[in-house]
This record gives C-alpha cells, structure tokens and sequence, in this order.
C-alpha cells in the first residue's frame, strides 16, 4: 500500500481527538504503525494515488503514546552520557525522564563518589590521597552484549581528557571499575565485541575496543615535541572483565567512533586525520581519510607469537597497524578503507551486514560490507576499497546512523539540522546505478544540530524501530532562557511508522554525547546490595585506636546510627566505615559531618569508609544526611574531638 507523502512541515503532530477515534474504531489505526514497508518513496513516486491530504497526515502521523502516566514505568532504560560533567544518566524511554546519575569521572556530593575510600580505589588518588583527576568527559556509552543483543550485564563509558574507560554494572547502576590507558590522548570512541573471534562457544562480550583521537610522541616523555611526523596513536583492546589493557595497535592517522561486527572478527574506527596533521588546515588535506578495520584474531595471534613491542614502563603489548608492515591481505593485521574526507560515526547495522560511515564534511555515507572485509583479509578481494558498496548523499553534515530493524538507516545532519531516513539496500541499488532507487525515505527538522542519534535497541539484532532518540547540540529559542548558556535538547521521535513524528523535546545539562536505549525485561537491578560483597562490612559496632589512627566501626539501622558518641584526639587520623545493616530496598541513610566535609551515603546491606585527620577539636554532630524514617531529623551522633 502506499501513502501520500504528509506535508514536509514535521512540527510535533497535534491530533486531532475525534479523528484518531475514528481511525481506530474503523480499524485503521494499525496503518499509522506498522504493515506500510518500503512505501516510503512515496514522496517522491509520481505514480501514487491521489489520497485525501488530511486522511493521509492523520494515518501517518498518529503519534504513539509516549507519556507515560502517574504510576506506569517505561518501555526502556536509556543510559546517557553526562559529556564533561563526567556523569552518566539514566533516562526512563519514551517518557525522558531522568532516573538517576551515575557518578563516574566527578564527585558527587551525595553518594561521596570521589571522596569515600572505596570510590577513591576505583578512581586513583594521588599520594595526598585525593582523587588523582577531578575533570571528566564522558562521550560514549555502550553495554555488553550476549548474542548479538543486550544482557544487561554491564556499560562502559570512555573519559576522554585523561584517556580512561569505565565499567557499569547493570545490576547497581554505579561504577565499579575504571582503567587509564596508556599512550593514548583524546580518547573517543569505544565498543565492546559482540562474541569471539576464535572461540566460537564466546557468544558474549569479552572485549571493549577504544580508539584515540590525538596522536602523540611515544613515548611521550618529552623527546619529538615539535616533529608531529613522529606522533602517532593506538587502538586499544581492554579486557571486559578484568578491564586490563589486553593490547594495543599502532594505526596510521587517527580515530574516532568505534564499532565492532557481529561476528566478533573485526572492529573498525573511522579517520578523519590520516594527514596526521597537528594544524587544523592539516587535517583537512587529503581527499579522502579511512575507516581502518582491525582483525582482531590475528592481532591476537600476532601477540601470542611474540610479535609486538612495549613502551616505557607499560607492559601492554602493541603490535604495528600501519599500512607500510601490512601489504599482505592474508598477513595484515588491519585494512584502511579510504572513505571521504573527515568521516564521523561509524555504526554496524542491526543485520550484521554493514558499517555505514558518515561524512561529516562529505554529505555522504558510505556503506562498506562487513563480509568483504572479511574476504579481503582472506586475499578474496583484490581492492580494499571494492568493499564499499555505496556512497551516497543524504544532506549536509552526516554525523551518526541509528537503524530500525526494518532496513532502515537514520542519519544525523548537523548542518542540515535534520535527520534522513534512508533505505540501504535501495542505496546500494542507487549506488550500483539504478536511478530509480529513491533511498530517502523521510526527513525530519529537529531542533538544532543533532550530534548523536539512537533508536531502540539499535545496534543490536533485536533493533525494533520503535523510537529514535535525537541529542540536538543547541535548543536555542525550545525552553526558557536560562542566562547565555541553554541545555541541549534531546528529541524523541517515534519511528514506527514510515513518516518520523517528532513526539516530545526534554532539555538535557551539557552535554549528553551519546547513549543507548535499551528494553526493560533485559535489564535486573538488584534491590539491596550484598553484604558478601563488602569485606569491610562492619559487624560489630567499636573504635579501634592503633597509634595514630582510629577506625570507627558504624553500623546504621533506622533511625539511629550504633554509636551515639564517638571519642577522638586532635590529630589523629580517623576512619569511618559504615555499613547500613538495613535490610528493605531504598533504605538509605547518609552520613554527614559538619566542618570536615564528609557526606556519603550508603544503600541497604551496604559499605562505606571514609578517612579524614581530626585537626579541629570540638563536638561534631555527624547526621544522617538522606531522609530514610519519621525520626530521620533524629538520626545523629556526635563525635568529640579532644584538644
Ligand atoms: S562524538 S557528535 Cu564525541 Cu560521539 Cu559524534
Ligand atoms: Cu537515616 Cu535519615
Ligand atoms: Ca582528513
């Protein structure tokens, strides 16, 4: 069936009332949704019937529900990047709700992230104990996969002014492990593998790969600072478990996205400086940069054959990636597929088939089959660049590509401020020469500059084309004005059907980059933590004084903490550890100490410690600090510091 296309104005849809009744009650509301495949050319076909103009808006433009009322829980839990407030959120999808902030690369306040001893061992602390980075910017965010398609295991997210990836567990929603990587500066994109390369039972995820935007002297210590020919950079593999830096391959020119396929063989990052220039004009040369793909199971191998140098001190293995040590298809340990001039995201399509590469300062995309890479690292393929299989243009300034499942590719275009939504395997015909291929599906206006651009379950193979998530860079006149600086807005659009329809705009606090939305079912959050878990777990309620030194062991069970007073010598160094031995979900108590700046909180069956010297004699009310009980206000004890 076919439909007249809707007028191009794609303003969020107003319908009308009475009219959905109708459709609905006629039966005709599944048209809206789904069973028009591939009508979408109809824009563009000068053979379609002649439908009534407002019937077909009303049929192509019913909006899903997507607000979600008071008491109902959302369709998906979308993990967002915090950009350089060096947080990650969790948003409620469709409704755009945030959930909760997950403190990564910053402090927080409340949960003592970046102050507590336990967060400071995930961290790194310089030798005053502090924490050794108090910046972050996190860009992206992607979780850990088990056949092609979410576990909800875990997330990570890179950091990229100090070069550090991060893991979350999908069960706590709080970090528990972060790792800087060596040799690396401008860290951006990252993503985990989809299953072994050579171990075929490996259906999960056991790597997360992470490419390096700024190439720089290595070591870097000092020696080639102004001969830039002699920077370089290195595509990282850390370990998803142990998250220890498996290896790293040395690349010509640069990287920035990451993606991985399905069969777990190759991960590829695009280039947009293989000029390896350090000036601006520099990078933006040569005609065409790369996306260079990494054979993953041969640099692996290459590794276990002792084929690989170290730098400095670190004990990370680096092989040599670079286009002059690997001629030989059958031997290389990496392929640069040249696309056009500064390319952005790179994105593996939900059947596996493809990476599509946006153009950024191209208006292209270009599509490189997965398979062929795969061929041409088999000596199949006589041409590295006979694998691209389309290159075709969508609008100005392609960024991102999110898919819907159905075949479908939705770009960003930032200079266009739009979305496309364009057809690959028409492209691919288009591209192959048959002019009737009309690929452009839809556009739609979003408001302004889309950077980053998800849809439900996208990257994996349970994509189901639902909504379509859109991280607009600026919202200009969307909300109330805030003073010069204004939040980003984040666009929901719903992509069920054939036609997008903008359905709702959230402000978001600079600046989300990316993030994934991911369905309910998969996701298990645990409801109080274990205290197995904790081998500090206070057990008994004392003070222990060695020396110097006194650890206070606190219990909390609401309303009160186990000891009412807590005696201390000016000097000492005193540590608390405190475990909520309350046993019922959410019930949280926090502790907080005036004049010494502690404040942590701590969950059910949980632990915490915190270490500060007692240089202020005086009494010290230390409180709960999180409302947990009708005597929360009465929920404190004092310390006493002795002159
Ligand atoms: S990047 S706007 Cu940090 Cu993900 Cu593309
Ligand atoms: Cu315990 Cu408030
Ligand atoms: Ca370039």
């Amino acid at each position: 069936m076919t439909v007249q296309a809707a007028p191009a104005d794609s303003d969020a849809p107003t319908v009308d009332r009475s009219r959905r009744h109708f459709l609905e009650t006629a039966g005709l509301a599944g048209v809206a949704t789904v069973g028009l495949p591939f009508a979408l050319s109809a824009c563009r076909q000068p053979d379609a019937p002649d439908m009534p103009q407002n019937l077909a808006t009303a049929a192509t433009s019913l909006p899903k529900r997507h607000e979600i009322s008071p008491g109902q829980l959302d369709e998906y839990y979308g993990l967002w990047s915090g950009g350089h407030s060096g947080e990650v959120r969790v948003l409620g999808m469709p409704s755009g709700r945030e959930i909760k902030r997950i403190p990564v690369f910053n402090r927080c306040a409340m949960s003592g992230w970046g102050q507590t001893n336990e967060s400071k061992a995930i961290l790194g602390t310089r030798a005053d104990g502090t924490m050794k980075y108090t910046t972050g910017d996190t860009h992206h965010v992607h979780a850990s996969y088990t056949d092609g398609t979410y576990d909800g295991k875990y997330a990570w997210v890179n950091e990229k002014i100090h070069g550090r990836i991060a893991r979350i567990r999908l069960d706590t929603f709080e970090c528990d492990k972060i790792t800087e990587i060596p040799h690396i500066q401008g860290f951006h994109g990252i993503f985990p593998d989809k299953r072994d390369p050579v171990k075929a039972e490996v259906n999960h995820t056991t790597r997360v790969f992470c490419g390096s935007e700024f190439a720089i002297p290595q070591p870097n210590d000092g020696r080639d600072l102004d001969d830039p020919t002699k920077y370089y950079s290195v595509f990282s593999c850390v370990d998803a478990e142990t998250m220890e830096v498996r290896w790293q391959c040395k690349v010509k020119g640069n990287m920035d996205l990451v993606a991985t396929s399905f069969s777990g063989k190759l991960a590829a990052a695009n280039q947009y400086n293989v000029e390896n220039g350090a000036m601006l004009a520099d990078m933006m040369s040569a005609e065409r940069d790369a996306c260079v793909f990494f054979n993953v199971a041969r640099i692996e191998q290459a590794i276990s054959d002792g084929r690989f140098y170290t730098l400095s001190d670190s004990k990370v293995p680096i092989v040599d990636g670079t286009p002059e040590k690997n001629t030989d298809p059958k031997t290389a340990l990496t392929a640069y597929v040249p696309v056009p001039k500064n390319p952005h995201g790179v994105n593996a399509s939900p059947d596996g088939k493809y990476f599509i590469c946006a153009g950024k300062l191209s208006p292209t995309a270009t599509v490189i089959d997965v398979a062929a890479v795969e061929r041409w690292f088999e000596g199949e393929v006589p041409e590295i660049a006979q694998t691209i299989v389309a290159e075709v243009e969508l609008g100005l300034g392609p960024l991102h590509t999110a898919f819907d499942g159905r075949g479908n590719a939705f770009t960003t275009l930032f200079l266009d401020s739009q979305i496309v939504k364009w057809n690959v395997e028409k492209a691919i015909a288009f591209y192959k020469g048959d002019n009737n291929a009309a690929y452009v599906v839809d556009r739609l206006d979003v408001m302004y500059q889309p950077g980053h651009l998800n849809a439900s379950m996208s990257e994996t193979r349970e994509a189901d084309g639902k909504w379509l998530i859109t991280g607009c860079k600026f919202s200009k006149d969307r909300f109330l004005p805030v003073g010069p600086l204004h939040p980003e807005n984040e666009q929901i659009i719903d992509i069920s059907g054939e036609k997008m329809q903008l359905i709702a705009d959230h402000p978001v606090w600079p600046e989300p980059h990316d993030f994934i939305v991911m369905r309910r079912d998969i996701v298990k959050p645990r409801q109080i933590y274990d205290l197995a878990e904790f081998p500090n777990a206070v057990k008994e309620s004392r003070v222990v004084r060695e020396g110097r030194k006194v650890t206070v062991h606190l219990i909390s069970v609401a309303p009160s903490f186990s000891l009412p007073e807590v005696r201390v010598k000016k000097g000492d160094e005193v540590t608390v550890i405190l475990t909520n031995m309350d046993k019922v979900e959410d019930l949280t108590h926090g502790f907080a100490l005036p004049k010494y700046d502690v404040n942590f909180i701590v969950n059910p069956q949980e632990t915490k410690s915190v270490t500060f010297k007692a240089d202020k004699p005086g009494v010290y009310w230390f409180y709960c600090s999180h409302f947990c009980h009708a005597l929360h206000l009465e929920m404190r004890s004092r310390l006493l510091v002795e002159a």
